[in-house]
C-alpha cells in the first residue's frame, strides 16, 4: 500500500488528517506544499488536485480531497484502529460533532473572527462587533464542546475523528489569543477543555505535526 498526503502547514483541515494518519498507524508519504511559494497551483500538484486544496491523498494511484471524506476512507482502510469506532449510534454522534465544529463553533465563531484580525480589506480597521459576536459564539460552543466530553475524549477511551477535527480550531484559538489581543481570545478555553486540548497535545505523535511557523 502506497499513501501520499500532501499537507500544508497550518491549514487545519490537513492537520485533522495528519493527525487522524499518526493515530491510524497508517504508512504515508508526507509531501509538504507551501502556501507562500504557491505550490498548490502548480502543474505538479494539479495533476493530482484541480481544486488545488490541501489536505489531498493519494492511495495507489487514487487520490481524495476533502478532509472529512478523507477521514472516513482512512477509518475504512485502516487495519487495526479506527476513527469513527463503536455502534451505528456512537459513529453517528461522532459526524454530529464534527458537523457541529464546522458549521457551529468554526463558521460562526471562529472564522469572522480570523477575517477580522487576519483579512481585514484594506483601508478599515476590523469591525469589533463582529469580533464579539464571534466571540461570544465561541464562549457558548466551546462550553457545549466541554459538555460533550466522555472520559478524556469527545468519544470515549481514545480520540477518534472528533477530536481530530475539533483540536486545530483550538489550536487557532490559543494562538489568535496570544497573537490578537483585540480578539479577546487569550484565556478563553473552559477548564474541561484546556485539559483536553493538553491530552492532544501530549500525544506522542502530536510534536511533528505542529506548524513549524508557530513555534516562533
Ligand atoms: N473543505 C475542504 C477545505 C480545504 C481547504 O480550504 N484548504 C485550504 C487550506 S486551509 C487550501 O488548500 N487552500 C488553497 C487553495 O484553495 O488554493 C476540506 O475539508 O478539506
Amino acid at each position: 500500500m502506497a499513501l501520499t498526503f500532501y499537507h500544508g502547514h497550518g491549514s487545519p483541515y490537513s492537520w485533522r488528517v495528519w493527525l487522524a494518519l499518526e493515530h491510524l498507524g497508517l504508512p504515508y508519504e508526507l509531501k509538504v506544499l507551501s502556501f507562500a511559494d504557491k505550490d498548490l497551483t502548480k502543474p505538479g500538484f494539479l495533476a493530482v488536485n484541480p481544486r488545488h486544496q490541501v489536505p489531498t491523498i493519494v492511495h495507489d494511484g487514487f487520490a481524495l480531497w476533502e478532509s472529512l471524506a478523507i477521514l472516513e476512507y482512512l477509518d475504512e482502510i485502516a487495519p487495526a484502529r479506527h476513527l469513527y469506532p463503536g455502534t451505528a449510534q456512537e459513529r453517528a454522534r461522532i459526524r454530529r460533532l464534527i458537523r457541529e465544529d464546522e458549521e457551529q463553533l468554526d463558521r460562526k465563531g471562529l472564522t469572522p473572527i480570523y477575517d477580522e484580525l487576519y483579512h481585514t480589506p484594506e483601508g478599515r480597521e476590523p469591525d469589533r462587533a463582529r469580533i464579539e459576536a464571534g466571540r461570544a459564539k465561541l464562549v457558548e460552543e466551546l462550553e457545549a464542546f466541554g459538555r460533550e466530553l466522555r472520559g478524556d475524549w469527545l468519544a470515549g477511551e481514545a480520540p477518534t475523528a472528533a477530536d481530530f477535527v475539533l483540536y486545530p480550531d483550538i489550536a487557532y484559538v490559543k494562538r489568535i489569543g496570544a497573537k490578537k489581543p483585540l480578539s479577546g481570545l487569550e484565556g478563553i478555553l473552559p477548564a474541561p477543555i484546556a485539559r483536553w486540548a493538553a491530552r492532544v497535545e501530549a500525544l506522542p505523535y502530536f510534536g511533528k505535526t505542529f506548524p513549524p511557523h508557530w513555534r516562533s
